[in-house]
């Protein structure tokens, strides 16, 4: 385990996830991490998600922390939601973080890697953030639908290209931030489009922080990542994603040669 113990909560949005969430993994993990907290976003589901939370919540109150959202506003909401709260304060009373994340619910990148999301706070002072990269390589579990890989492999590349930064995998769902004022500023205003969002925070991050967003994200390849099915995604969804994203790179072509700073 790391040396830095860092508190550090993270932010699981959770939409109709009654079938797919597995209570005893989330609460075997606190059991063995002291450090973390978990702050579990029920993003107006329709099922007994919000059930399930609370349930959860009863039996580690002192670390978990639910929010309800009313209505579905979708994961970059719900994740930009739960990010504010942990950064006004932190889930637990009293508890200042620092750092936060958001973890996808069905815990396709198991609980267990996210020591080795600390260890690189603690090795990279100057590190900002840590994302979770399914990259297939001989040794690791990585578990795709071929077809998703595929478009997912394309969808990162014409984001990396937009970015103007080497990026692999925008869209893993696990990721790990430094909680300070930069993270505000990026959570502050609401994400365009739902399922793009990722995109939309390391293209704010590229204009506070111009080339030095380099040093500061440091991808992490995953030993294990393995598709649970049941995800809510529709090519529809990846259709407008895809237009999103391509906003995001007229903007940042028209905003070039401005200083640093606009988002
Ligand atoms: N599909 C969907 N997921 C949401 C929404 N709000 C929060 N989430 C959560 O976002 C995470 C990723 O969703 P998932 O369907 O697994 O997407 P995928 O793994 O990228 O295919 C899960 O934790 C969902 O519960 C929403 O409005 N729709
Ligand atoms: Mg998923």
């Amino acid at each position: 385990m790391s040396q830095d113990r860092a508190l550090t909560a993270l932010v699981v949005p959770c939409y109709n996830e009654s079938a797919r969430l597995r209570p005893g993994q989330f609460l075997d993990f606190l059991g063995r991490h002291p450090e973390v907290h978990l702050l579990l976003v029920d993003d107006g589901s329709r099922d007994e998600t919000w059930a399930m939370l609370e349930e959860i919540r009863a039996r580690e109150p002192q670390r978990i922390v639910t929010l309800r959202m009313e209505q579905n506003r979708g994961k970059a909401e719900a994740v930009r939601q739960g990010v504010l709260k942990v950064l006004e304060g932190g889930p637990s009373q009293g508890g200042s973080f620092g750092l936060v994340g958001y973890w996808d619910a069905d815990l396709s990148t198991p609980l267990s890697t996210l020591p080795l999301f600390l260890e690189v706070f603690a090795e990279r002072p100057d590190c900002r953030l840590v994302m979770g990269s399914r990259v297939r390589l001989l040794g690791r579990r990585i578990v795709r639908r071929p077809l998703r890989h595929y478009l997912g492999r394309v969808f990162s590349t014409f984001a990396s290209l937009s970015l103007d930064l080497p990026v692999y995998d925008t869209q893993c769902g696990a990721k790990l931030f430094r909680a300070d004022d930069d993270l505000r500023a990026v959570f502050s205003s609401s994400f365009s489009d739902p399922w793009l969002f990722d995109v939309e925070i390391l293209s704010r991050f590229r204009a506070l922080w111009g080339p030095e967003a380099e040093n500061r994200i440091v991808e992490l390849p995953l030993p294990v990542w393995e598709d649970v099915g049941g995800s809510k995604i529709r090519l529809r969804d990846g259709f407008r994603a895809g237009l999103s994203l391509a906003m995001i790179w007229l903007r940042r072509m028209r905003s070039e040669g401005r200083p640093t700073g606009s988002v």
